[in-house]
């Protein structure tokens, strides 16, 4: 058995930057996630469910266990020496470290620390999503917006937690995408999927239907294509929605299939924030031989404006993804 800390040890020599740092950074993720994971799994028993009485900056009524995460992974980050300042989902602006972080370590974080969460009371999957960056801010001076505002393709790290029937890390430093289950009684993520990736084809498409009539033309002739019948292209395809991103996009890893969540009329710049989950689920799609598009352009080369600015999203297996284009494009 495997660890995920002895795996990142043997392979830190692919990772571009100082040996340890990388290891560190994910050893806090991997010990916020531990705490997250456990509160999670007794979350009926403790007084964890439900709604916070605040929103965040986006007007998105907080669950208790969103701004329990948010605290959690701010408290597992600060406590290590790399990482200058995180932006959340949950934080409206920058979390600045003190106590000279801000001018000398040389990371920043962005995440999502509880993606899915309006799924937690009904016991369905959710998860963590983050991102790393090398700071672009001169070392000796405060780290600033543009550090955060880097396109994708910039990350020198993504990964998400995954916290289902097992709870898992699956993480990408740009050499392979790597899968750690946890196993609670030793209390330590272990390899259980290296060198993940997309099967060649997919038959699974992943959209929340409900909202059929405000997706644009070329997404409702994809969900039409999609539905018809052709023995050759195995159609139709099954319709699979959990409603968290990393359950929709970590089903599809292993089975093949297309995630979708297109501009609507009610979110006309569609719902999913670039930064802290269209990124780095796309920096691990690639890795693992899938796109991800906002229908115009790879995600990863988008310039981000903003730090909680959306993107329309489709991301999976190649093949799908191309015939998608074609409809959107046509
Ligand atoms: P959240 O970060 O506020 O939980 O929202 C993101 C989630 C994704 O996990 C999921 O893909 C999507 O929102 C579901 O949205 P909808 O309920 O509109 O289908
Ligand atoms: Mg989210």
């Amino acid at each position: 058995m495997i660890t995920l800390s002895e795996f990142v040890y043997a392979k830190q020599h692919q990772f571009a930057y100082a040996t340890g740092e990388l290891s560190a950074l994910l050893s806090s993720i991997a010990t916020a996630a531990r705490f997250i994971n456990r509160e999670i799994s007794k979350a009926g028993l403790s007084d964890i469910l439900g709604f916070n009485e605040s929103s965040n900056i986006q007007g998105e009524a907080q669950t208790k266990l969103d701004v329990l995460a948010n605290e959690r992974f701010k408290k597992a980050l600060i406590s290590r020496g790399e990482v200058a300042g995180i932006a959340s989902e949950e934080d409206d602006d920058l979390v600045i470290f003190e106590g000279g972080r801000s001018q000398t370590s040389k990371y920043v974080v962005l995440i999502d620390p509880l993606d899915g969460s309006s799924n937690i009371d009904v016991n369905v999957p959710v998860g963590t999503i983050f991102s790393i960056y090398r700071r672009v801010t001169p070392i000796g001076q405060n780290i600033a917006i543009d550090d955060f505002l880097q396109p994708g393709n910039k990350q020198v790290a993504a990964g998400y937690v995954l916290y289902g029937s097992s709870t898992l890390l699956v993480y990408t430093t740009g050499q392979g995408v790597h899968g750690f289950t946890y196993e609670p009684s030793l209390g330590m993520f272990c390899l259980s999927n290296e060198n993940m990736s997309f099967p060649e084809f997919g038959n699974t498409y992943s959209i929340n239907e409900g909202n059929y009539l405000k997706f644009p033309d070329g997404v409702k002739k994809y969900m039409k294509y999609c539905q018809e019948i052709d023995k050759e292209t195995h159609r139709p395809y099954n319709s699979r929605y959990i409603g968290s991103l990393v359950a929709d996009f970590h089903r599809n890893i292993l089975k093949g299939g297309i995630f979708m969540y297109p501009n609507t009329a009610s979110y006309p710049d569609g719902k999913l924030r670039l930064l802290y989950e269209c990124n780095p689920v796309a920096f691990i799609a690639e890795q693992a031989g899938a796109k991800a598009t906002d229908g115009f352009q790879r995600i990863l080369d988008i310039q981000p404006t903003s730090l909680h600015e959306r993107s329309p999203f489709f991301v999976g297996t190649p093949s799908m993804v191309d015939q998608l284009m074609h409809f959107l494009t046509s």
